[in-house]
Parts: structure tokens; C-alpha cells; sequence
């Protein structure tokens, strides 16, 4: 066996193998030692477990098309070492910013090199030694003659067949990823899940095959190119309706995301229960505007797609999450930067998912967001978290410490996750709540997690009233996207009291209504029947917050114009005016639905095709200047007036309790917090919440935060 052993180590792929090996092993105690990989399932683990071996044998088997020895020997070292490199400036960043590293943070490194040496230092742990023995047991081996140098020839042939292993083992590594999470390198959910199911080496190569994409769309680009989109938004513009104008000026905004919530759910019963009770309540209040007919408009990046066009009123992208794909590094003009350069809004984002899911944690430092209280702002045991983070009880009721801290008024998001595929929660989260019985699983549990949301905004809305928020905010509620797909309708479709049987491509894109509802005290309210979709969400908000919208590049109009443009175009340029649904597939020719009665026109009227064909050729275009602008990052060639560019590096997400109570100190008397403003008392105990996770006395609750000993991080410029 040790001759057997000695003998590999004396040929050169025995060297290979062994430095493959040892790559192997420590790449995997990072995964699970350094690295929060969020493996699920025993494939996920298996994937974990072998996903780094093949990239890593690829790569090491290049050195064995030397000829010469010493060369093959040379340059596997350093190889070798360059992949330890890698791995261990991962750990290292990781820690910092629970994230990998990036291609262009590999680029940028010289600009900011300053400073990162001794950060990094800062992050160095115990047991870092595990990723360096190696390097000692190697020279150990060396010098002890065990491993010596294979003089023998080798045919390039024989260094081929070793890389076509390595490159068999990567298509085998892709296909399960494939199986486990489908679509995966199209969406680019996350660089995590990238280096969960690919490894480090791949996760670079093809997010530097991105980056070279992207710049050399980019590098085409120019100051002129924005001349067609100005033209488009000069003409598109709708002004503020003078009812609306500015009567939320100064508020807080609260924006509260419902995760894959249509508009069906709204006065929906389920064997006589409601569904929503208290959702349905807000949709009939006086002093909610409640949109009947508004549409979600995402593509591949679903929520990302959502949170894109809210922030920016700019579309995703055709394919993939323009979030992942784009957003890390274009220019912004976004919600967050317009309020705070214009009124002097803090913004903040909650959400209970890992932070870097759709690059969040980098997309919101370039839209200039101050604050990202992300899953580890958030207890985490064991039936604290549904597959997509933090139950939505939880995330709003020990969300309240943070958010009774920032300055006011704030533009403040929630964005919840348990009403989310595959829908499943535990029984004593939806007790009392009788699911349908249909033979879909799926469907009848979308309800009961839509119910518990119900139940978790309701409390929400509770604490809103008790600590007094409510009376000085504005709530926009809005369903980001589809719950069911198209699959799961004919199950639905009784439910609805409908005939599955008659169920059509019609009635398919009309159930592609979300909720979208404004709730403020005092507000003229009323059931809203413009047609009107994700993209026109922010230029009403901003009119009712009284900001001048003229400037800026927004793709949508606002709702409550009188100029309102109420063809809603999806992402596959399929459109809904109000009296046509119209399918835009490929060839010239459009497929027309009358929306009153759902008629397919076989034969429609030539003067209304020539109509809706001029406003399919609007729609497009529209869809392609957005695409255009992100793109090609135009923004960067435009700075609407009295805006300043967003520097990314101005935010930081670390440590965040800390810097909001260092403001508040600095702040004194001046401080505008609700806590400040509550006489310096805390009113989390005003949470009122039934969720069986927070019922025992030491709720977490009413902990405060641990803070950090690391007190650099306060970059943060608010207020
Ligand atoms: C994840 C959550 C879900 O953080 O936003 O995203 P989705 O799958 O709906 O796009
Ligand atoms: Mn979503």
C-alpha cells in the first residue's frame, strides 16, 4: 500500500492528483467552516462536496502539456498556490461582506488596496492554519524525497486525457446543478448559490465571461446615446394630478412588499373563511387609493425585476436579474438617493433572506440605500426561518428595533418571503385557517401562507397605530409577482368559480393582476380602475410626496395623472390596454383578447390592429430604451438636476444598530427617531404578536442587539 502510495507520488499526475486533493479538502472545510453555503438537501451537499475537484484538476492539468520536468512541477506549484490564494482571500472577504469575490473586485483592488491589507489582517481567525499545513506537509514531502521528480516523458495525449477527465467532471458537476435549482446560470440568483452548486473557480470564469460581456456592451456606449430616451421621457411624461401633489410630503413611507401575492387573494373566501381579512379591509378603507387593475411586469428576476422597477421605474432585463447581472455596478438614479438628496429621507431595507440573494447587498449601496438589515439582523433558530429567511411575523415584529432608530422621515422597505414557493409552513403558524382541497398541493397551500402574511401585516399595521408611526407615514402595499404558475391555474380555476375546462391564455395573463394599494390617514382614497402596472409605481410616489419628477428617466407615468398611460406592457412585450389583452409574439402578427368578455378576435377590426399595433411599437420601444439604459449603464453619461452620483462607498451594512444610536447620540435633542421622539423609550413592548416562535418571556423580541466591538463602520452619512 505505501509503496503503492510512493509510487503515485513519484509520477507527475501523482503530484497533480495530490495537489488536487488538497485544494479539494480545504476548499470544502471552507464551504463548511467559513462559508454560509445554506445547503438544503443531500444533493445540495453532495454538490458542495464534489463541486470543487474537476475546475481544480482542469486547471492543474495544463501544467503537465511541459515537456520539461521541472516545468510541470513549477508551474502546478503555482497553480497550487494561486488557488490557495484564492480560496483564502475568499474566507477573508467573506467575513468582511458575506459575499465572494467578484471579478471587478479582483480589478478594483489596486484603486482600493489602501487600508485592505490591514483589514484583512482584522479578519484572520484561529483556525485559519487548516488552509496553509498543507503547504508545510508538500515541503515536508519534498525534502524527505517522498514526493521526486518523474523524469519520464509524457505525451501531450496523456495530459489531454487528464484534462478531458476534469472537463467530463464539469459538465457531470453542471447537470446536477441543473437538477437542483434549474436555470441556474441564467437567473444568477445568487454568487452564492453559483459557488454552492459550481466551486469558486467557476464562479469567476463566468462571472469574468459576464464582466467582459457587459463592458463591451458598455464601452459602445456615449453621451448621445441618451438622446432617444430623453426625447421618450420628455414626451411620456404625465404631470402630477394637483388632487395628489405633495399631500404626503414629509412623511415616513413604508413600503411593504407582498411576496408572490396576486390580486385574485383580495376578497377571496376559502370554505367561508377569508382569506386576507385584514388585507381586504385596507383594500376597501377610505383612505386607501386601491388599484383594481394593476399589473406585475417582472421577467427572470421576479422579485429583483420588481424591486428594479419600484426603485427606478426602469424595467429588468429581457433574460437573468438585472440585479445580479448589472446592478452591482451601474449608475443609479433610485427612490432611496432622490429622497434623501431632495428631503432628507433615511432609507432603510428589511429582509429576512441571506443578503447577498440578488446582490442586494451591493445593488442598494449604488441606489444609495443607508441602511440593509439583512438575515443576520434577525434570530435564527431552528423554525425561525422557512426556506427563503425569516418568517414574516418575525421579520416585522423584531424589525421594530431598528426601525423605531432611524431618523425621520425615513423610506423605509419590507420585503417578506413565507408567502413564497413552495409555500409550506408549519401547521401552528396557520392554525385556525382551513386550507382548499384541491388536488394541487401547491395551490391549496399558497393560501394558507397568504393568510399567515395577511395575519403578519395586520399585526404590523397594529404597532404602526400603538407607537404612533402611523399617523405621520404613508403605506404602499404592492404584490411583487405571480404566486401560481400557469401550471397550477386549471387547479385554481374552480376556486375562482371557474370552469378549468374554458380556462385560457386570457384569462392566464389577467390573473397577472397584483395588489397595489397607497394607505394613509386622511388620504381621498377610493377604489382606483386605471389600468397601470410596477413600472408607474415610483413617479406617483414621488408626486405625492411633492418631488418634481421632471428629470428624472422614468420609464412609467403616475397612476393618478389625468395623463396616465395605462397600456401595461409585460417583460415578453405582451400587452393589457383597457380593453384589449393582446399577445406580441415574434411575427408582426398580434393575437387580440377583448377584455370584456375574454373573445378572441379571429378576425379583428383592420383599424383597431393598425391601433394596436402603433401601441405595441410604443411598448417595445419602451421596453428597449430601459434595456438600453441598463445595458450600456447610460445613467452614468446623465445627473438629472440638483442630484449628486450615489458613491456606493459611502454605505456600509455592517454593524448597523451601532451607527444608527452613534447618529442619534451625535443628534441629542435633534434626533428625530421614534424612539428619541418617545422620550428615549424604546416601544418594541407595543409589538403584539401571536407568533408561537415569540410567545415564551425572553422573547429575542426585546433584546437589543449585541454591538460590535468594531466601531470603524460608521460611514453612514445620515442624517
Ligand atoms: C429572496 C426573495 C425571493 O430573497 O426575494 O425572490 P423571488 O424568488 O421571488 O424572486
Ligand atoms: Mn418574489
Amino acid at each position: 500500500m505505501m509503496t503503492k502510495l510512493t509510487k503515485l507520488l513519484n509520477r507527475r499526475w501523482g503530484w497533480i492528483l495530490l495537489l488536487v486533493l488538497f485544494i479539494w479538502i480545504k476548499t470544502v472545510i471552507a464551504y463548511y467552516w467559513d462559508f454560509n453555503m445554506g445547503a438544503m438537501d443531500l444533493l445540495q451537499h453532495f454538490l458542495l462536496i464534489i463541486n470543487p475537484w474537476a475546475s481544480t484538476l482542469l486547471l492543474l492539468s495544463l501544467s503537465l502539456y511541459f515537456k520539461k520536468p521541472s516545468f510541470t512541477y513549477w508551474s502546478a506549484a503555482v497553480i497550487y498556490l494561486l488557488e490557495t490564494i484564492l480560496l483564502y482571500s475568499n474566507i477573508l472577504y467573506y467575513r468582511e461582506f458575506n459575499d465572494f469575490i467578484s471579478f471587478n473586485t479582483i480589478m478594483s483592488v489596486g484603486k482600493v488596496s489602501k487600508g485592505l491589507g490591514s483589514s484583512a489582517v482584522a479578519m484572520a481567525q484561529g483556525h485559519d492554519w487548516v488552509y496553509f499545513i498543507d503547504i508545510v506537509i508538500i515541503i515536508i514531502l519534498l525534502l524527505s524525497k517522498k514526493i521526486k521528480i518523474d523524469q519520464h516523458s509524457y505525451s501531450h495525449l496523456q495530459a489531454f486525457t487528464v484534462t478531458s477527465m476534469a472537463i467530463l467532471g464539469i459538465i457531470f458537476n453542471l447537470f446536477l446543478a441543473e437538477l437542483s435549482r434549474p436555470q441556474l446560470l441564467v437567473r444568477t440568483f445568487d454568487r452564492t448559490y453559483i459557488v454552492k452548486y459550481l466551486g469558486l473557480n467557476s464562479f469567476l470564469t463566468y462571472d469574468g465571461l459576464k464582466t467582459a460581456q457587459n463592458n463591451s456592451l458598455r464601452s459602445g456606449a456615449q453621451g448621445t446615446s441618451m438622446d432617444p430616451v430623453l426625447q421618450f421621457v420628455n414626451q411620456h411624461y404625465a404631470a402630477p394630478n394637483p388632487q395628489y401633489q405633495g399631500v404626503a410630503k414629509g412623511k415616513n413611507v413604508i413600503i411593504i412588499h407582498l411576496e408572490s401575492f396576486q390580486q385574485f387573494l383580495i376578497d377571496s373566501k376559502v370554505k367561508d373563511q377569508e382569506v386576507t381579512p385584514f388585507l381586504n379591509s385596507l383594500y376597501h378603507d377610505n383612505n386607501t387609493l386601491s388599484f383594481a387593475n394593476f399589473f406585475h411586469e417582472v421577467g427572470q428576476g421576479k422579485t429583483s425585476d420588481a424591486e428594479t422597477m419600484l426603485e427606478t421605474s426602469l424595467f429588468g432585463l429581457p433574460e437573468g436579474s438585472f440585479f445580479t447581472s448589472l446592478g452591482t455596478n451601474n449608475t443609479f438614479q433610485a427612490a432611496p438617493a432622490i429622497l434623501d438628496q431632495q428631503q432628507g429621507y433615511t432609507s432603510a431595507v428589511f429582509h429576512g433572506n441571506i443578503g447577498s440573494f440578488w446582490s442586494r447587498d451591493t445593488v442598494y449601496k449604488n441606489m444609495g440605500y443607508h441602511y440593509f438589515f439583512d438575515q443576520k439582523y434577525y434570530q435564527q433558530t431552528a423554525d425561525s426561518n422557512t426556506y427563503w429567511g425569516s418568517k414574516d411575523k418575525l421579520l416585522f415584529s423584531e424589525s421594530v428595533k431598528y426601525l423605531e432608530q432611524l431618523q425621520q422621515p425615513f423610506y423605509a422597505k419590507f420585503l417578506t418571503v413565507t408567502n413564497h414557493n413552495p409555500y409550506e409552513l408549519a401547521d401552528d403558524d396557520t392554525e385556525g385557517f382551513e386550507k382548499p382541497d384541491t388536488n394541487n398541493t401547491m395551490v391549496n397551500n399558497y393560501f394558507a401562507t397568504a393568510h399567515y402574511l395577511d395575519e403578519a401585516v395586520h399585526e404590523f399595521f397594529d404597532y404602526l397605530k400603538a407607537s404612533g408611526l402611523y399617523d405621520n407615514s404613508i403605506i404602499i402595499l404592492y404584490g411583487d409577482h405571480f404566486g401560481l404558475n400557469e401550471g397550477d391555474e386549471t387547479a385554481l380555476a374552480p376556486l375562482l368559480n371557474r370552469d378549468p375546462e374554458t380556462w385560457t391564455t386570457f384569462d392566464h395573463l389577467q390573473l397577472q393582476r397584483v395588489p397595489f394599494m397607497i394607505h394613509m390617514p386622511g388620504l381621498k382614497g377610493g377604489l382606483q380602475k386605471q389600468y397601470g402596472g410596477e413600472i408607474d409605481v415610483l413617479p406617483t410616489l414621488m408626486h405625492l410626496l411633492g418631488v418634481d419628477t421632471k428629470d428624472y428617466i422614468f420609464m412609467g407615468t403616475d397612476l393618478l395623472s389625468p395623463q396616465h398611460d395605462q397600456n401595461v406592457v409585460f417583460r415578453n412585450r405582451n400587452f393589457i390596454t383597457p380593453k384589449y389583452t393582446v399577445i406580441n409574439g415574434n411575427n408582426d402578427q398580434l393575437k387580440i383578447y377583448q377584455n370584456s368578455n375574454g373573445e378572441f378576435l379571429t378576425n379583428p377590426d383592420p383599424l383597431l390592429q393598425k391601433r394596436l399595433q402603433k401601441i405595441a411599437q410604443e411598448k417595445v420601444q419602451e421596453l428597449e430604451l430601459s434595456d438600453n439604459i441598463n445595458k450600456t449603464n447610460l445613467l452614468r453619461f446623465y445627473t438629472p438636476q440638483n442630484f449628486i452620483p450615489v458613491n456606493p462607498k459611502n454605505y456600509n451594512y455592517q454593524n448597523q444598530y451601532h451607527q444608527l444610536l452613534k447618529i442619534r447620540n451625535n443628534l441629542g435633542e435633534h434626533s428625530t427617531s421614534l424612539f428619541s421622539r418617545n422620550g428615549n423609550k424604546s416601544t418594541t413592548n407595543l409589538y403584539k404578536t401571536d407568533a408561537p416562535e415569540l410567545q415564551n418571556n425572553d422573547s429575542p423580541l426585546y433584546e437589543i442587539p449585541q454591538l460590535s466591538s468594531n466601531t470603524n463602520n460608521t460611514r453612514n452619512k445620515k442624517p
